[in-house]
């Protein structure tokens, strides 16, 4: 059987409404959570290859997802630079900041690669596990919201210091910039090689930046490094989630050429599609919705599908699972999905 996803997002075939969520592994499962209990550090369970490979499988297990997508975190790669990075429970993620430009200098790339190798040993056993006709998706962090999370230290609502950063010093920005460019291209190529079947880069924080600088910091490196990815694996196809593009989705989907695009709670999906009519469509229902109304979670999911009937689209969230959703909303979702499209 071929995979539903690589089916709408390479052949763009349409009707066909695959489904995932973003953050599907995760603490709303129990048994995510008896897992997650034996690892205090959160890293070194992401660096657990057997642990990775059996919540990834968890949320396809349940609930027979299209999808899975790989377990890990966007903060390896600071962490496979040697910035030191760590994760407290309930607070998130806490970085030695980065905070002048010698400190970019020493980051140390060429250390990467071969420390990431029990997250590409999880990728090897997922794709062993997971039935052919699921697709298994690699992931990064784009190279914009990563360098967010390491200039400001911290989670945040604005990320004033990393766009203060971007701005006072732009040479050295731009060389924190090319080296994630660098860095992340090799890592979702490994990924790639180790048997994901699609990659998507995460740029959460894209709606942050004004125009020129979106241009600058999030589409430009995001070019290079679907660019760099087809020419080395031109049948893996890449999707792209610019968080609250806005006004520059049109830019986003045109100039970078990713195969999906990842859309967010705030656009409406027929607007993402006369920006975007080339690409396929991946979204968007708000996660909050899914956590509190399990009426209107079947009525707009039956909307979503509707809205982008014959056109190439992947349903999912608009953004992460949180964690006290009920396991029965999310199942709801799944049944009207399989419910409509037959
Ligand atoms: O205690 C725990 O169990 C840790 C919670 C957790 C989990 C389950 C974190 C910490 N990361 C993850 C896994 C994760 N992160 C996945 C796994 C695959 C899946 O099931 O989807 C993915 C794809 C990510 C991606 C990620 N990490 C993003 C991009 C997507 C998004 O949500 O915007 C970001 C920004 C992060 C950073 C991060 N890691 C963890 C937290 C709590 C955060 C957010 C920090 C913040 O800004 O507040």
């Amino acid at each position: 059987m071929s995979k539903r996803m690589i089916a709408c997002l390479k052949e763009k075939q349409v009707d066909h409404y695959p489904f995932w969520f973003m953050r599907q592994a995760g603490r709303y499962l129990p048994e995510y959570r008896k897992i997650r209990e034996s690892f205090p550090d959160f890293l070194s369970f992401c660096y657990t290859p057997d642990a990775a490979t059996e919540v990834t499988l968890q949320p396809i297990t349940r609930f027979d997802c299209d999808a899975a997508i790989l377990f890990s975190d966007i903060l390896v790669i600071p962490d496979a630079l040697g910035q030191e990075v760590g994760f407290t429970p309930g607070h998130g993620p806490k970085l030695r900041p980065i905070e002048t430009a010698a400190e970019i200098t020493r980051l140390e790339e060429k250390r990467a690669e071969e420390f990431l190798q029990p997250v590409f040993q999880a990728v090897r056993q997922i794709r062993k596990s997971l039935a052919e006709e699921k697709a298994l998706i690699g992931f990064a962090g784009a190279p914009w919201t990563v360098a967010c999370y390491m200039i400001e230290g911290e989670g945040s609502k604005e990320f004033a210091k990393a766009r203060q950063f971007a701005y006072r010093e732009p040479i050295a920005f731009s060389q924190l910039i090319d080296c994630l460019v660098r860095v992340t291209t090799a890592y979702l190529s490994e990924q790639i090689k180790a048997g994901a079947d699609v990659v998507q880069l995460f740029d959460s924080w894209a709606g942050l930046l004004p125009p020129d600088e979106f241009k600058r910091w999030v589409i430009e490196p995001t070019q290079q490094i679907v660019s760099q990815l087809k020419t080395l694996h031109p049948d893996i196809p890449v999707i792209g989630f610019a968080r609250c593009a806005g006004m520059m989705l049109a830019d986003y989907a045109n100039s970078t050429d990713v195969d999906g695009l990842g859309i967010d709670t705030s656009m409406p999906l027929i607007k993402a599609r006369e920006a975007a009519p080339k690409q396929a469509l991946q979204g968007n229902l708000d996660p909050l919705l899914l956590a509190t109304d399990k009426a209107r979670i079947m009525t707009q999911t039956k909307r979503m599908m509707k809205d982008m009937k014959g056109t190439p689209y992947i349903v999912n969230l608009g953004h992460g699972i949180v964690p006290h959703t009920p396991i029965d909303h999310v199942q709801a979702f799944c049944d009207t999905v399989r419910e409509i499209r037959g």
